[in-house]
């Protein structure tokens, strides 16, 4: 990859504060470019740590964060172009091994196999919703002038010519002392993967849910003072609980979903059911108060009837200090602050089938039925082959019960993720003649592609 360039834009001004002690202190927002960065047709581009990334060199807060595609002059890039799937904002501190996060002792990375230590904290993080990083007045992300900043992140092109933009982000910064440090929690079902994507299969009862969660200790006292939601297509919401207090509901974030126009509908290729244009989130100057010890769970709500392949759900909350140490299933706050989306929405997860997408004679993504090839039938325990992006055979037929394994040759990375069909499945990264195994037991069609290589790479399975 060609070494990325890094513009800094100088800062947009001030707010004075009001307090006479912070009559001295500084609020402003900055604006960092990330970039350029040189997208081809259809591909899809990701970087899983890149520590090129700017940062804002500054001894005070992160008050407030929000991220975008922009073009050299500063422009949205609209998603018809190029669409920030995901980017996550990692800080190492000053030195490696100052930062821990604070609910992965370790990470495994886009390959699914190698692990590294969690020497970095995640603190802000963004899906195709575009969450935004909001605290109450008064609270802010410690930050140092020593601070180094790891991006992960990925960029889909829409169009089938190369294309070139910069990833863009505000942070409005403050060095007023007195303003109260959070700490950022990185809460997620599937949590301590780069690529945290889990199958919903279906098959369910109409309007039947399918719930994924997980269940951890706060490690010290603390007041969650905001939080925000990432989920994909099919969800309903993320809620953060306390198990041990009559399982109450702390914090829900709930999704806004695009209308039929909305561009993710109808971009080509699609890389998985689209997520939505909004999440809620939650503000609370005074804090939800967490006694250490007390658990705390997360669970994310999906439809159960259909298939959602690569689901996700992921909270990020922000804590302070508990003033004084909480009891347990202390009373919850009366100050709580829900923000929503004012844009055109439907309130309910759509209903969306994930086309298959092939090339034109010129190039130009279109909807496919099927990729090229005859359809042959195979027996139990058949094997494709994934090799220089094609599968060996791309059109099958299989007995009801069949198992199909795919070997993926080659070294870079693919995945068999289902598009559409009776029953979801799909893969995680592979590469370097891993195996997956996928056992087929309900009849119908299953249309299948390569998430990474969406419109070069599908398949589809007549199970009956
Ligand atoms: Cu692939």
């Amino acid at each position: 990859m060609p070494r990325l360039l890094t513009i800094v834009i100088a800062a947009a001004v001030a707010a004075l504060l009001a307090l006479p002690a912070a009559a001295s202190a500084k609020t402003f927002t900055k604006t960092f470019r990330y970039g350029p960065i040189t997208v081809a047709g259809y591909e899809v581009k990701q970087t899983e740590a890149d520590f090129d990334a700017p940062e804002p060199d500054f001894d005070g807060y992160v008050t407030g964060m929000s991220v975008d595609v922009v073009d050299k002059q500063g422009n949205q890039v609209p998603i018809s172009r190029l669409m920030l799937h995901h980017i996550v904002f990692h800080n190492f501190g000053p030195k490696l091994g100052a930062k821990r996060d604070q609910t992965c002792s370790r990470f495994t990375m886009l390959n699914s196999t190698t692990v590294i230590p969690a020497v970095s904290e995640r603190f802000y993080g963004a899906g195709e919703e575009r969450q935004k990083l909001v605290l109450p007045p008064g609270y802010g992300y410690r930050t140092t002038k020593q601070d180094n900043w790891t991006l992960t992140w990925m960029l889909m092109n829409h169009r089938a010519v190369t294309d070139s933009a910069y990833i863009q982000y505000k942070v409005t910064l403050t060095d007023d002392p007195a303003t109260t440090p959070v700490t950022p929690y990185w809460a997620d079902v599937e949590n301590c993967y780069t690529d945290p994507q889990f199958t919903v299969p279906g098959g369910g009862e109409p309007g039947s849910r399918f719930t994924k969660q997980v269940t951890w200790t706060a490690p010290r006292d603390m007041r969650i003072v905001a939080a925000g939601g990432h989920v994909h297509g099919g969800a309903y919401d993320v809620t953060l609980r306390q198990p041990q207090c009559q399982d109450r509901s702390l914090i829900t974030s709930v999704p806004a979903w695009g209308t039929a126009k909305h561009p993710f509908y109808n971009v080509k290729p699609v890389l998985h059911e689209p997520g939505p244009i909004f999440m809620t989130r939650t503000l609370s100057a005074s804090g939800f108060p967490v006694a250490k010890g007390e658990q705390l769970q997360l669970t994310t709500s999906y439809d159960a009837q259909l298939p959602h392949t690569r689901a996700m759900g992921i909270m990020v909350f922000y804590a302070a200090d508990a003033k004084e140490p909480p009891q347990p299933c202390s009373p919850l706050p009366t100050d709580v602050v829900t923000q929503r989306t004012t844009q055109p929405h439907r309130e309910s997860p759509p209903r969306f089938t994930v086309p298959l997408t092939g090339l034109n004679r010129k190039g130009q993504a279109i909807k496919i039925a099927a990729p090229p090839g005859t359809r042959v039938q195979a027996a139990d325990n058949a094997l494709v082959r994934i090799k220089d992006f094609q599968f060996s055979r791309t059109n099958l037929k299989l007995p009801v019960g069949a198992r199909l394994s795919w070997r993926f040759d080659d070294d870079q990375l693919h995945d068999v993720t289902l598009a559409s069909g009776p029953r979801g499945f799909a893969s995680t990264h592979l590469s370097n003649r891993r195996t997956f195994t996928q056992e087929f037991d309900t009849p119908g069609t299953y249309k299948v592609f390569c998430s990474l290589h969406p419109v070069r790479m599908t398949q589809t399975i007549e199970v009956g």
